[in-house]
């Protein structure tokens, strides 16, 4: 077991909001724009300033250098100044000496807005021309090559699909605490997956160079993409507090406060046209992705990118044509969640085969197994597959859990029960793997050995409950030759290791493991050099006081670089990942068809895990990340009002999985002999794949419900999520809910 699962169970882990507060500390809360889109006439703050124990009140007046945190296009200010552009965009910092008079004190500000009519539906966007970044077409085939393959289809399917939003729900809030230290330097402990984009923008906001700057991040209460790159405004918000008051300030958000302020998953829409030969293989593909950017582009050029890459999931497809528009919405910017855009683009090529599969008249699966990606065949952005596991886990998975059984007694199941219907679904995956930005693929490692024996490592690597900190610890322990409980992973901080990417894109392991891995093979060769110049064996700690008395570096750093990986944006064609994470999963469901009520009976899974660094880990990493796919998919219903109000905005309207709804049965083997060349120690990035097996209960419940409605129904239902209220409708409806 972890350190950090020892600790997490007793109890003893120190999260932002636990760490003891440093004396002066003072608590800062945001007022915020209570409209979507307006025009500020007015703002009063002198009631604010003047209420009890209130230290400050700042707006973008008090900004010393740059009132922007953009990180990737410059469209997004730390204070909104004149213009509004969605609900929950701070206006104002209110700092006092409790977190309950900063909030009172907020309550005070007087602001007048002239409100404009806001745009909330992205194809509303694109009509009116409101995009983020340029649009983008990944294809293999140009568009009279494709007209031509769809000429060529025995038949041709075209429809469209929708997929709501995700809230990230860490169980840890946004929060963050700055604090003063001599010399005009800042300390900021950030809960935050990218302790160096938190330097950089509070560098930039404070008008301080980076090295002023110390940014530490012991661990995260849950992050899943949400404190990639929206941590960045709280700690922001807390070194400029702490800056201009010369004193500690901690902002740490309310579980209201980070739903309605903070961005999600990225909502999209999609038309999808599909052509298959009469045997069902796939000629064409042809899409158009509407994703939902929110107010300001936040990550979503580089979501956009990865719905892009992952549009064919895992099928070969001859002729593709994928367009996909970032539209700016008046809405909480979105941003990265688990996935990053692949799960909406994976999710309409499925509803494209699922439709092909029904007016055809074949079982899905049958149609996936015969599109599945081979060794060597291309992607359409013109990466080519290497050890492509997309038909062993097909197969595997098809064997190992009966699917011809599975689908006969769910057959025998629909034909005897009219009130309850069940349904089967295959899932295939198919992730890639590497930061979609070639830059941010590079970590550092900083190793000590101290003279005792016992062993430092510090990298950029940020634990948020994925397990980075014991897989970091196998790897050094395997490669230095010395036990595990030796090893200590060091609080992640900006001053051992510098200029490090986030800790994302499932990378975390395989990009601060391999720079550990070379720091801890450079000490070990000095011990080994060591080791053969003398007759006798030393015990480790022996070899290291040896080393020390001959006067022997016990300290290494090290730099990885992912090898291989290039991408040209404006050819769009290149190979933008390192390898490819493949699986398969089978589900089965049965819906309540009275009540519109279901249950996920069974999920059964054969993942690609390359060769496991903890397989242990890993389950947990696959069973959580299937719990949230089919939460987004089935349960968990982001809704805003037309005027761009956040109507999910608590628990009590906003349905998370829980144990009732996460799947009776969950099996989860991992494919063997399938080491990785490609990553360190063979294995693979484990984070976001799995969540892709969720959209295999989507089908699951839809193909239950298709079994009620009749077959030959022609009603489709593609708009995630499907709830039980949509499915009711659907159930019973006359036209498609
Ligand atoms: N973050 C990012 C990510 O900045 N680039 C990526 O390609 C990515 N992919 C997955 C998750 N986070
Ligand atoms: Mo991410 S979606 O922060 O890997």
């Amino acid at each position: 077991m972890s350190l950090d699962a020892a600790q997490h169970t007793k109890g003893e882990s120190l999260f932002i909001d636990d760490l003891p507060e440093p004396a002066g500390c003072a608590f800062g809360a945001l007022f915020t724009s209570p409209v979507a889109h307006g025009h500020v006439l007015s703002l009063d703050l002198s009631k604010a300033c003047r209420a009890p124990g209130v230290l400050g009140v700042f707006t973008a007046k008090d900004v010393p250098a740059e009132n922007q945190i953009g990180a990737i296009v410059p469209d997004e200010p730390l204070f909104a100044e004149a213009d509004l552009h969605h609900v929950g965009q701070p206006i104002a910092l209110i700092v006092a000496e409790s977190p309950e008079l900063a909030r009172a004190a907020r309550d005070l500000v007087q602001i007048e807005i002239e409100t404009r009519a806001p745009v909330t539906c992205p194809r509303e966007a694109a009509r009116l021309g409101h995009f983020i970044v340029p649009s983008r077409t990944v294809a293999n085939a140009s568009g009279q090559e494709l007209k031509t393959a769809f000429e060529s289809c025995a038949v041709v399917v075209e429809g469209t699909a929708s997929m709501r939003g995700q809230e990230h729900l860490y169980l840890e809030n946004q929060a963050s605490l700055a604090m003063p230290l001599e010399g005009g330097r800042l300390r900021i402990y950030a809960g935050t997956q990218g302790p160096t984009a938190v330097q950089r923008i509070a560098a930039r906001v404070l008008g301080l160079p980076m090295s002023a700057i110390e940014v530490e991040v012991r661990r995260l209460g849950g992050a899943f993409g949400g404190k990639e790159d929206q941590a960045t405004p709280w700690a922001t918000f807390a070194a400029l507090g702490a800056l201009l008051l010369g004193r500690p300030v901690k902002v740490a958000l309310q579980r209201d406060e980070d739903m309605v302020s903070t961005g999600k998953r990225h909502p999209y829409d999609a038309d999808w046209r599909i052509g298959l030969d009469a045997d069902g293989k796939i000629l064409a593909y042809e899409a158009t992705l509407f994703q939902n950017a929110g107010a300001s582009a936040d990550l979503s050029p580089a979501i956009l990118e990865r719905s892009l890459f992952h549009a064919t999931n895992s099928y070969y497809v001859p002729a593709a044509r994928v367009t996909a528009h970032s539209c700016r919405t008046n809405l909480t910017p979105f941003t990265a969640f688990r996935g990053f855009g692949g799960p909406q683009g994976m999710f309409v090529i499925e509803a494209a085969l699922a439709r092909a599969a029904e007016v055809t008249g074949r079982n899905r699966e049958d149609l996936q197994a015969l599109n599945l990606l081979s060794e060597g065949d291309l992607f359409p952005y013109g990466m080519e597959t290497k050890g492509c596991h997309a038909r062993r886990s097909f197969d595997e998975a098809k064997a190992k859990y009966d699917l011809a059984g599975a689908r006969r007694a769910v057959d025998e199941f629909n034909a005897k029960s009219a009130r309850f219907k069940r349904g089967v679904s295959f899932m295939p995956i198919c992730f890639g793997i590497s930061f979609t930005n070639k830059m941010m693929n590079q970590a550092g490692a900083l190793v000590h050995i101290y003279t005792d024996g016992s062993v430092h490592v510090a990298t950029g690597a940020v634990e948020m409950g994925q397990g980075v900190t014991a897989k970091l610890r196998t790897i050094a322990a395997r490669t230095l030759g010395c036990e595990i409980e030796r090893i200590t992973i060091a609080t992640t901080s900006t001053t051992t290791v510098a200029n490090t990417s986030p800790t994302a894109a499932s990378s975390g392991a395989d990009l601060n493991g391999m720079a550990v891995k070379i720091a801890c093979e450079q000490l070990r060769e000095r011990l080994t050099k060591l080791l053969s110049s003398r007759e006798l064996p030393l015990s480790w700690e022996d070899l290291i006081a040896t080393a020390h008395f001959e006067r022997i570096h016990l300290s290494c750093g090290a730099h990885y670089a992912t090898p291989k990986i290039n991408y040209d944006k404006l050819l769009e064609t290149g190979s933008p990942f390192a390898y490819h994470v493949f699986g398969c999963a089978l589900t089965e469901a049965t819906v309540d068809c009275l009540r519109g009520t279901y249950v996920i009976d069974s999920v059964k899974i054969v993942h690609d895990a390359g060769r496991s660094l903890a397989p242990l880990i890993d389950r947990g990493q696959v069973e959580g990340a299937l719990a949230q796919g089919i939460g987004w998919l089935t349960l968990e219903d982001l809704a805003y009002s037309e005027d761009g109000h956040l109507l999910s905005n608590a628990l009590a309207t906003y349905k998370a999985p829980d144990v009732h709804s996460t799947p009776k049965d969950i099996q989860v083997a991992f494919l063997e002999d399938a080491e990785n060349p490609e990553a360190v120690m063979g294995s693979k990035g484990i984070g976001e794949p799995p969540l892709m097996y969720g959209i295999g209960s989507y089908f699951a419940i839809r193909a239950a419900a298709r079994a009620f409605r009749g077959h030959s129904d022609t009603c489709d239902l593609l708009d995630a999520p499907l709830t039980p209220e949509r499915l009711l409708l659907y159930l019973h409806g006359t036209s498609p809910a």
